[in-house]
């Protein structure tokens, strides 16, 4: 603000100043007129002006102190004769009221929300579980065998020791939870928070969110997965992405694959985000192992599925262009107040 708004702003101050106790009166003053007052700082920046302006705003300033110390005055008399009141101030109640600045969802909030949609509106359900899990739903009943690296102690945070109560390392316990409860058909997702023991770096953290899901019933075929994916590939990003299925392996899944979607940033023909390929891994799928629906008390013969997982760190990196994953926590108001467009919250 510029002298003059500010030597405005200070009159308007006193003019609609109000005290009905003494001490009120003094601390107007004190915040006016004392060594720290607003006054009294104004009237300091006399010395900035140019030579040839220091009448004219040396008088503007003596008319400021004036102001506050008749002000001043007023309030102090009225306060000491026990007549002070607020009654007939000049407060303007039809003025607009500032407008307060609005927060913003965090955007692993929104992408997580804008998954959940997509599937819902094919009629996936939501499923919820524990972020303590015991190792048969964690890993047991998904086929790890019992020496699987990934029930390490440097892969997996366990509660108590190996082998007992542990941060669940993926949502696909809570869909073993789901197909145990229940007969086919089953179709959900499981958005939630998961951990692995790894060292914290601009690709990977200790925590991510997963949106896992499973579509269990007669006949669920490998096409209709293939389908799927592509429609939810096309609803996030945009009708004119592709996606490819890459052969993989998972301890859950057979036959496993990697699913790449054509870059979006250079559109296929090949930039650093796709290393040149014009490709971009978004997920992992595969149709669920007869033995993991046989854990969980689904006859294989009877029934088939499929099953997918994507992190949502990186799908939100890739829809928002997001150069290091430490930036989702670190809760950079700058890095946040980008997010507030409300045409990302699905
Ligand atoms: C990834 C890969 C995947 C699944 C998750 C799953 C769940 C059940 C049975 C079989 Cl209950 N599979 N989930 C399947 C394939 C891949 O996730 O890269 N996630 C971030």
């Amino acid at each position: 603000m510029s002298l003059k708004e500010r030597i405005e702003a200070a009159e308007a101050e006193i003019a609609l100043a109000q005290a009905t106790t003494t001490d009120a009166v003094e601390a107007f003053r004190v915040a006016m007129l004392g060594r720290n007052g607003k006054v009294t700082a104004l009237l300091d920046e006399l010395k900035l002006v140019p030579p040839e302006e220091k009448r004219l705003w040396g008088q503007r300033l003596n008319q400021l102190k004036n102001a506050a110390r008749t002000r001043w005055e007023e309030l102090k008399a009225a306060a000491e004769a026990g007549t002070a009141s607020l009654a007939g101030t000049a407060v303007d109640v039809t003025r607009p009221a500032l407008a307060e600045p609005s927060g913003s969802l965090h955007p692993i909030s929104i992408v997580r929300q804008r998954i959940t949609d997509i599937f819902a509106r094919i009629g996936y359900t939501v499923s919820q579980g524990p972020e303590v899990e015991d190792d048969r739903h964690n890993f047991g009943a998904l086929n790890f065998p019992p020496e699987h690296p990934a029930r390490d102690m440097q892969d997996t945070f366990f509660v108590d020791g190996p082998g007992e109560l542990a941060l669940r390392t993926h949502t696909s316990s809570v869909q073993v939870r789901v197909m145990e409860s229940g007969k086919p058909p089953f179709r959900t997702i499981s958005p939630g928070r998961v951990y692995r023991n790894e060292a914290i770096s601009a690709r990977a953290h200790c925590m991510f969110h997963q949106v896992e899901g499973l579509y269990v019933d007669k006949g669920v075929s490998f096409a209709e997965l293939k389908g799927t994916l592509d429609h939810f590939a096309k609803s996030m990003f945009g009708p004119e992405v592709k996606i490819r299925l890459r052969p993989s392996y998972f301890p859950f899944t057979e036959p496993s694959a990697e699913v790449d979607m054509s870059c979006t940033i250079c559109g296929g023909k090949g930039c650093t985000v796709c290393k040149h390929s014009g490709w971009v891994e978004i997920m992992g799928c595969g149709m669920v192992d007869p033995a993991v629906l046989a854990n969980c008390g689904i006859d294989p013969e009877e029934y088939s599925g499929f099953a997918f997982g994507m992190g949502v760190e990186r799908i939100a990196q890739l829809l928002y262009r997001v150069p290091d994953l430490r930036l989702y926590w670190e809760n950079d108001v700058r890095f946040l107040n980008q997010f507030s467009d409300g045409a990302f919250r699905g």
